[in-house]
C-alpha cells in the first residue's frame, strides 16, 4: 500500500482510489509497479516523430511486462481473462503522465480484444503473445467515411473466393496505429443479414497485398492515424473472429470493454490537470496573495474535484462490474465514458483558464491536455452514441 502512494510527480495521481472495494492487492502493486516505471522511463523516450515514439513506447511497455495486462494468461499475459480494472488502472496512470504511452496501451488492448473474445486457439497462440511482447503493434479498424457512429452502415465487404478464403474490398478511416500497425482487426459487411446481422471480423496482416495506406491523418494531439484502402486484398477464412455474420457483436463486446478504458484515460487527463490546477493555485501570486485564495479559483478547484472524483466512481464501479462476470456492461461502460470524458473536458479547460495565457502557450501541460481529451469524446463510441445506449436501456426497462 505504502508503493501505491508513490508520486515523484508531487501528484496525488490516484488520491483515495485505490483503498475502495473495487480494488484487490494485485491492483495496488500494479499500480505501484506502473507508476513508477511511467515516472523513470517515459520522459526518457523520443516524442518528437509520433510512429517512433509510439513504437519505443510499445517497446518499453512490452519489455517491462505492462502488456501482459492486455492478453489472458494463457498467451503470455498476467490474469485468465481481461481484468478491466487493471487496464482502467494502467490508462489512468500512463495518461496522467504521457499521452502516447496511453494511446500505445490502450491499442495494444483495442487491437486485440477482439481475438481475445473470439479468435479461436490458433489465432491466439499466433497474434497474442507477440503483443503482449511488445514486438508487435495492433489495430482495430471498424470506422469508415459513412460508417463511424452508425457502424451497421459501413460498406467495405468480404466476398467468398474459393473455399478458403475472402477477398476483402473497401476503406476505413481514422484507423489508429494505421500505418505502423502489424495487423488490423478489420470488420467487414459479408451480407448473412441486412445491417448490423450481416458484418464480419478479420484478422488482416498489415503486409497482405491489397492492403494500402492511402493517407496519414493529422490530428491536434499527435497519434498515428490512417486511411486504409482494401483492394481485392485477400485473406483466409481462418482469420475470421466469430461466427460469419457476427462482426457487429464481435466489436460491440470489444466496446464494452475498452470504453471503460477511454474513461480510464480521461481520468488520468483529468487528474493531471487538477495537478497542474492545484501546483499554479498555491504558487501564483496575485492580488496581495495567491491563485488559491481567490474565492472564485476555489469554485473551479471544487467543482474540478466533484467532476474527477465522479469519473473515477463510474470508471472503475464499470471495470469492476465486468471483472465480477456480467456478460454484458455496455450501460456501465457507456456511462463511464461519457461521463469521464465530459467531466475531463471541462476540469481541463477549467485547468487552461486558471493558467491564463501560459494556459494557450504550446509546451505547457494543460494546452497539451486540452487537445489530448477532445477526440476522446469522439472515439471508440461519441458521447451522443453514450446518450442513445444509456437512454435506450432505461427505456426498456420501463417498456412492456
Ligand atoms: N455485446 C454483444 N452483443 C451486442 C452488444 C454488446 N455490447 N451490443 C449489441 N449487441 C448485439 C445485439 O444483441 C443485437 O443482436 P441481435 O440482433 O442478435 O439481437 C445486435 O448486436 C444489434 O444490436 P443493436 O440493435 O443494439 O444495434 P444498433 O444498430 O441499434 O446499435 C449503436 C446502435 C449506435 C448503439 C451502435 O451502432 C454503436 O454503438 N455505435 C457506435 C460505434 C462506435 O463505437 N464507433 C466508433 C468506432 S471505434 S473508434
Amino acid at each position: 500500500m505504502a508503493n501505491a502512494r508513490h508520486t515523484p510527480l508531487g501528484m496525488k495521481p490516484l488520491g483515495d482510489t485505490l483503498d475502495w472495494p473495487f480494488f484487490e492487492d494485485h491492483h495496488r502493486a500494479f499500480a505501484a509497479e506502473l507508476s513508477r516505471f511511467a515516472d523513470e522511463v517515459l520522459h526518457t523516450l523520443p516524442h518528437d516523430d509520433v510512429d517512433e515514439a509510439c513504437r519505443t513506447r510499445v517497446k518499453a511497455l512490452g519489455d517491462a511486462g505492462f502488456l501482459k495486462a492486455v492478453v489472458p494468461k494463457a498467451y503470455g499475459g498476467l490474469a485468465e481473462t481481461f481484468d478491466v480494472r487493471t487496464l482502467c488502472l494502467a490508462r489512468d496512470i500512463l495518461a496522467a503522465r504521457d499521452g502516447l504511452a496511453d494511446f500505445a496501451f490502450a491499442m495494444q488492448g483495442l487491437g486485440t480484444g477482439s481475438i481475445t473474445l473470439f479468435g479461436d486457439e490458433a489465432l491466439k497462440q499466433r497474434y497474442l503473445p507477440p503483443v503482449a511482447r511488445g514486438e508487435k503493434i495492433a489495430a482495430f479498424a471498424l470506422s469508415e467515411l459513412e460508417a463511424g457512429s452508425d457502424v451497421a452502415a459501413m460498406a467495405t465487404t468480404a466476398t467468398p473466393d474459393g473455399l478458403d478464403h475472402v477477398v476483402i474490398n473497401g476503406s476505413k478511416t481514422w484507423i489508429s496505429n494505421g500505418g505502423i500497425a502489424d495487423h488490423y482487426v478489420v470488420f467487414v459487411r459479408t451480407g448473412e443479414a441486412p445491417g448490423a446481422r450481416g458484418l464480419s471480423a478479420f484478422v488482416v496482416d498489415a503486409a497482405t497485398p491489397g492492403l494500402s495506406i492511402t493517407e496519414r491523418i493529422e490530428v491536434i494531439a499527435p497519434h498515428p492515424l490512417a486511411t486504409l484502402k482494401f483492394e481485392s486484398c485477400r485473406v483466409p477464412i481462418a482469420n475470421r473472429l466469430g461466427a460469419p455474420g457476427e462482426g457487429f457483436k464481435v466489436a460491440m463486446a470489444t466496446l464494452d470493454i475498452f470504453r471503460s478504458t477511454v474513461g480510464a484515460a480521461a481520468l488520468g487527463f483529468a487528474r493531471r490537470a487538477l495537478h497542474e490546477t492545484l501546483t499554479r493555485a498555491t504558487t501564483r501570486k496575485l492580488f496581495g496573495g495567491t491563485l488559491g485564495d481567490l474565492q472564485l479559483a476555489q469554485a473551479a478547484i471544487a467543482e474540478s474535484i466533484a467532476e474527477t472524483e465522479a469519473a473515477s466512481l463510474l470508471v472503475y464501479r464499470a471495470a469492476w462490474t465486468k471483472d465480477r462476470g456480467a456478460s454484458r456492461v455496455t450501460r456501465e461502460a457507456a456511462l463511464a465514458k461519457m461521463v469521464a470524458t465530459e467531466n475531463a473536458q471541462t476540469v481541463i479547460d477549467r485547468a487552461v483558464q486558471l493558467h491564463g495565457g501560459l494556459g494557450v502557450t504550446k509546451g505547457v501541460k494543460v494546452e497539451e491536455l486540452y487537445r489530448e481529451i477532445r477526440a476522446l469524446r469522439i472515439y471508440e463510441g461519441a458521447t451522443d452514441v453514450q446518450k442513445i445506449v444509456i437512454a435506450r436501456e432505461a427505456l426498456k426497462s420501463y417498456s412492456t
